[in-house]
């Protein structure tokens, strides 16, 4: 595969695989085993909001740069009080948000985990719906070890994945996990050599991309559906409502609109 980059940021890659509906966004901040700073986040954010808009894209890779670490979460460096402190001095958890764009996002997201996936660096991966990891990786809370916690996905998702009692043993003891064990707790998809893990994750993506992208779009939506309540359920009801709106039978009741007449929808069918 041949990286191309699509835009320059400062902690982040933002790179698609040349003639592929592939996207990478690696984390480049190794001298801190990919912490992420507010500045991280932002510019997470704004590469997913383009891999979104881009219809050439099907498929994202999450990763991190060098073979040590995926990401290893907050940065403590600038934590502060009330959060992860930017240059302007504002705290902020704005990794939430990107946990949320990443679930809300209209194509699989892959975590390629190719080290340590730490703290809000796990939590990332949790929140992306397929995971490859290198053998070894290293899989880990430590919140409740070095005054955090992510009560949101970060726990709750664990424990839909995982069981609630081995999610549980996870926070409370921020114990490290092999990717082996990782594997058999049904944490991550596939397990393979470091040298292997990218084209493994290129050839998982290439196998998405060859099915129905509306198929894809609408499985992603009912697991959402599934565990977030309402919010799921409306992104279901989006996706719902943009296939209806490629219908005759929605595009009668817009024209009538227009045409400032009565709606005619005895031609459509109920089907039983
Ligand atoms: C990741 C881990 C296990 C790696 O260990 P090791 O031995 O391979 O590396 P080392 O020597 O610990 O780290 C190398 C350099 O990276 C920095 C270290 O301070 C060190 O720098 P120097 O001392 O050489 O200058 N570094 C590593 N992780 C960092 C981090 N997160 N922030 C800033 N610098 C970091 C080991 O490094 C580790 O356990 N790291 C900390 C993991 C952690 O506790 N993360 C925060 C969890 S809380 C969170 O992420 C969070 C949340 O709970 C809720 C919402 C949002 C975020």
């Amino acid at each position: 595969v041949k990286w191309v980059p699509i835009k320059q940021y400062t902690d982040i890659l933002y790179e698609r695989a040349e003639g592929e509906g592939i996207a990478k966004i690696t984390i480049n901040r190794p001298e801190v085993r990919n912490a992420f700073r507010p500045l991280t986040v932002m510019e997470m954010i704004d590469a997913f909001a383009h891999a979104r808009e881009d219809g050439s894209i099907g498929v994202v890779l999450l990763t991190g740069a060098g073979d040590k670490a995926f990401c290893s979460g907050g940065d403590q460096k600038v934590r502060g009080e009330g959060g992860y402190v930017d240059d302007q001095g504002i705290p902020r958890l704005n990794v939430l948000d990107l946990q949320k764009q990443i679930r809300y996002l209209p194509k699989p997201v892959i975590a390629v985990v190719n080290g340590y996936a730490i703290g809000g660096g796990h939590v990332l991966h949790v929140v992306c719906d397929l995971t490859i990891a290198a053998e070894h990786a290293i899989f880990g809370q430590t919140g409740p070890r070095v005054g955090s916690f992510d009560a949101g996905y970060g726990a709750t998702l664990l424990g839909r994945i995982v069981g609630h009692k081995k999610a549980k043993e996870i926070w409370f003891l921020c114990r490290q996990y092999t990717a082996q064990e990782a594997l058999e707790m049904g944490l991550v998809n596939a397990v393979v050599p470091y040298e292997r893990l990218e084209e493994e994750a290129v050839q998982w993506a290439r196998e998405i991309l060859e099915k129905s992208p509306t198929a894809i779009r609408f499985l992603k939506a009912a697991f959402n559906a599934d565990t977030d309540g309402l919010a799921g359920l409306q992104q279901l009801a989006g996706d719902a409502t943009l296939l209806y709106y490629l219908t005759d039978e929605a595009k009668e009741g817009k024209n009538a609109f227009l045409e400032k007449r009565k709606p005619d929808f005895s031609k459509f069918p109920r089907f039983p």
